[in-house]
């Protein structure tokens, strides 16, 4: 029984923190998921003919069920020692990670429920086999003295203390197994519904041609939606039927504006490809990525809305309360500033704002991507604190120009002579002109760069080098269509935004091991 109800508070604890990190499904999906997929495609077919619709359940009752046996199982084991139950969970928690692992677009923290209910399991184990250890000891002391009146008043008492704790792990595991269902219907009802929304006018992504240098390694120009980086302050993703999602634009402005999803979509819709990068981004850090997004033009709605004299910013607001405030210059003027409520074709993911977020080219997401906004307030900045300068950074966002160097990795190996290096490169909505490489501080060398349908994308880059076979380190550095050149002096991400150049070491060989 110790086993049983400690093995369920870990599946539960395991649940709940998948379902509130809603990345994933549980644990115990995801091994149904694993099944599936390693049996055999005839055996499959067989058991859905069987058991119609209800074949899910019914795998996922049996993995429960089986479960419960080796949670027993290894509560029985518990009495004898203490490393062969956490031998059997080890098992069963890997099992778990890997089936976890192999799921489309996982990563590292989606094995974080599998950590958290495996340390459940241990305490709740060692919580309900330490009375029950003493239990038996003051059986054993009972049969061998029966004369000592102590005795059975103890094992009376260390029983109780089973049983008030297999009482309190029981209705602990209720309530958190019931959180988490709460929390993971929500978010199933959006997915559900995020999967039947057609939008008219959506269409792509089609990559141009001519953005790719053809270096392998170099990052893809489109970053599809599950490789783009992701940063938000939200514990609990806020999960939004699109029926019920609302924008109020207010402030200084002349006429209140109230737009529902439906009205949104039925406007003329604009579709441009937008790198989006974040001010944390350390120079040669991943946190950015190129995307096609469709939605509608702020400027449009800022001018239906009437904006008043003296406005400089829109304070927007998500709904879970997040805030940036955004220049409204940048908000009106001729770029593709939006409302974007599809991604690479497709109606926004979850994670990414759905059903509506900020798209502004040319400024850090801290100031101006607001996913699930619900609100924006034509203000002053002079009136304002959003959610990140009130922590100390700057309050305009605009990106800084800056390259980063993917092929070699730190560390990685190039042919000595003709090798080829490559990374991306970016200054959005002022665009980037040319880019270069320094080997060992020596003169700048010019790089190829990948072509672009607009200003407001990253570039691919490449060069070829020739050095004496070694170690060398190799710089990067862009300009930008305005001709300013990249500045080498190191800055950190906080208040505006990185700079410097970003450098690697590699070794020059006179093969390559491939
Ligand atoms: N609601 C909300 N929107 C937000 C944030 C947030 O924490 N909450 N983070 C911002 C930051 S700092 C960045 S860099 C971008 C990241 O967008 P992404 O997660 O889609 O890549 O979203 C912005 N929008
Ligand atoms: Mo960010």
């Amino acid at each position: 029984m110790a086993g049983l109800v400690a093995g369920f508070a870990g599946l539960a604890a395991s649940y709940c923190v998948a379902m509130v990190m809603t990345t994933r499904d549980s644990p115990v999906t995801a091994v149904a998921e694993l099944v599936t997929r390693l049996t055999p495609g005839p055996v499959v077919e067989r058991a859905i003919r069987i058991l119609g619709h209800h074949d899910k359940q019914f795998l996922l009752l049996m993995i429960l069920l089986l479960s419960g046996v080796v949670f027993a199982w290894a509560g029985r084991l518990a009495r004898r020692s203490w490393w062969a139950p956490t031998i059997v969970f080890a098992v069963l928690g890997v099992v778990g990670g890997i089936a976890v692992w192999l799921q489309r677009g996982s990563g590292a923290i989606d094995i974080l429920p599998i950590g958290v209910g495996f340390a459940t399991w241990l305490v709740c184990l060692s919580l309900l086999t330490e009375p029950l250890r003493l239990h038996e000891r003051a059986l054993t002391a009972a049969a061998e003295v029966p004369e000592q009146p102590g005795i059975p008043a103890r094992a009376d008492h260390t029983r109780r203390t089973f049983l008030l704790r297999a009482g309190i792990i029981v209705a602990g595991t209720t309530v958190v197994g019931t959180v988490g269902r709460v929390v993971g219907r929500g978010r199933r009802h959006v997915e559900e519904a995020r999967r039947l929304l057609r939008l008219p006018g959506v269409t792509g992504p089609h990559v141009p041609d001519g953005v790719r240098v053809g270096l392998e390694g170099v990052t893809p120009w489109a970053t599809p939606a599950r490789d783009f980086y992701r940063i938000d302050t939200a514990f609990v993703v806020p999960t939004i039927d699109p029926t019920d999602w609302q924008l109020r634009i207010h402030g200084m402005v002349d006429r209140e504006i109230v737009l529902t999803y439906q009205q949104l979509i039925d406007r003329q819709v604009t579709q441009a490809w937008v790198t989006l990068n974040c001010v944390s981004n350390p120079v040669g850090g991943d946190l950015i990525g190129n995307a096609w997004w469709s939605g509608v033009r702020i400027a449009d709605l800022l001018a239906a809305a009437g904006v008043q004299p003296g406005a400089d910013a829109v304070l927007q607001t998500s709904d879970d309360g997040w805030t940036c405030g955004t220049p409204i210059g940048a908000l009106t003027d001729q770029r593709d500033a939006m409302l974007a409520f599809a991604m690479n074709g497709r109606p926004l993911p979850i994670d990414h704002g759905f059903p509506v977020r900020t798209i502004v080219p040319g400024l850090y997401g801290y100031v101006s991507a607001c996913k699930w906004v619900v609100e924006m307030k034509v203000t002053r900045f002079a009136d304002i604190e959003a959610y990140w300068t009130s922590k100390g950074w700057s309050e305009l966002g605009p990106v800084k120009i800056s390259s980063r160097i993917d092929v070699p990795g730190d560390g990685g190996e190039v042919l000595a002579s003709g090798g080829r290096v490559g990374g991306m490169a970016w200054s959005q909505h002022t665009g980037i002109s040319a880019v270069e490489v320094s080997v060992d501080d020596g003169p700048w060398q010019p790089a190829d760069i990948g072509g672009v349908p607009s200003t407001d994308t990253w570039v691919q880059w490449a060069a070829t080098i020739d050095v004496e076979p070694g170690d060398h380190t190799l710089a990067v550095r862009a300009t930008d269509a305005d001709g300013q050149v990249q500045t080498g002096e190191e800055q950190d991400v906080l208040p505006d935004g990185a700079t410097g150049w970003h450098t690697i070491d590699f070794k020059a060989t006179e093969t390559t091991d491939e």
